[in-house]
């Protein structure tokens, strides 16, 4: 890719998502009161999703919001895969209203965003009781146990344990598959799919990697995963489902998620984004 030809950064729509903009359920039905002893916590989540409309990142032109205004802000990129994390479990617990998102330009960052609200310059990066608090993976825990709905981490000791540890491993797994991105990236990659695979086994009421119940620790993995299937079948054609049943099962189920779906990346901008980052010549 030239210098001056940037990917375009675009929330991704599906073709089959009907609707012109960013939709979830189309409309909140008003009667969900009567109908909410027949549905379960997380249709009833789900069903409180409003339709959401994704504003413009903000640039080096753009000013910036007010900070500690009482307002809490969770900055992201649309297409950063720590950020989307939060911005997936935002939506599940359906705090549209308590969270506002704040697109960030990285490509044209503003100069306020360190100077002012996130001094590491990263996203994401949320604004909550005076405070600005980083970090993917502590943030999904954190906004699990300071925000209203019910619990995506585990209380159960065993399934708590097992949750730490996935949670922990979603480094690793990260790092092996980028990393295989500059070498003999099949046999490389494959290894930490199987790790998943296995991990999915753990617990037979499934499709999820605690059981049936969506958690933290699936939340941690879908925006990798998401990116590392686009790539590595756009450009190796290498089926990272194929002989793992679970993990195939696992994507399809994810993909169902209401939450999930706006904050999708279109795969081809990530074939696109990632062959310019990891298979440039040099
Ligand atoms: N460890 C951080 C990583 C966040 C991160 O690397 N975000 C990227 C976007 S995907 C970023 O802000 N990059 C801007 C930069 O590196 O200057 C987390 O989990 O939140």
């Amino acid at each position: 890719m030239g210098k001056d030809q940037r990917v375009k950064f675009e929330p991704y729509h599906e073709p089959a998502y009907n609707s012109s903009i960013y939709m979830i359920n189309s409309v909140f039905v008003p009667t969900w009161q009567s109908h909410l002893e027949f549905v379960t916590a997380r249709d009833f989540i789900e069903s409180r999703i409003v339709n959401e409309h994704l504003t413009t990142p903000l640039d080096a032109t753009s000013e910036q919001p007010p900070l500690f205004d009482g307002t809490t802000r969770l900055y992201v990129s649309y297409t950063c895969p720590f950020a989307q994390r939060v911005w997936i479990l935002r939506n599940y617990k359906g705090l549209h209203d308590k969270i506002k998102l704040v697109p960030i330009d990285l490509q044209n960052r503003p100069a306020w965003y360190k100077e002012k609200v996130y001094h590491k310059n990263l996203v994401p990066a949320l604004e909550h009781n005076g405070k600005i608090i980083g970090e993917s993976l502590d943030l999904i825990k954190y906004v699990d146990s300071n925000f209203e709905g019910p619990s995506l981490h585990p209380n159960d000791p065993v399934k708590k344990e097992f949750a730490e540890e996935l949670i922990t491993y979603s480094d690793t797994f990260n790092k092996i598959v980028f990393t295989s991105f500059k070498g003999d990236t099949v046999k490389e990659a494959g290894p930490a799919f199987d790790h998943l695979e296995n991990a999915l086994h753990k617990f037979n009421d499934g499709p999820f990697f605690l059981g049936h119940e969506l958690s933290l620790v699936d939340i941690a993995y879908i925006p990798f995963v998401e990116r590392f299937q686009a790539f590595l079948s756009g450009v190796w054609n290498y089926d990272i489902t194929a002989g793992r049943p679970k993990l195939t099962k696992w994507i399809e189920e994810v993909n169902k998620i209401d939450a999930y779906k706006p904050t999708k990346t279109d795969p081809k901008v990530i074939v696109e984004l990632y062959s310019s980052l990891f298979l440039a010549k040099h």
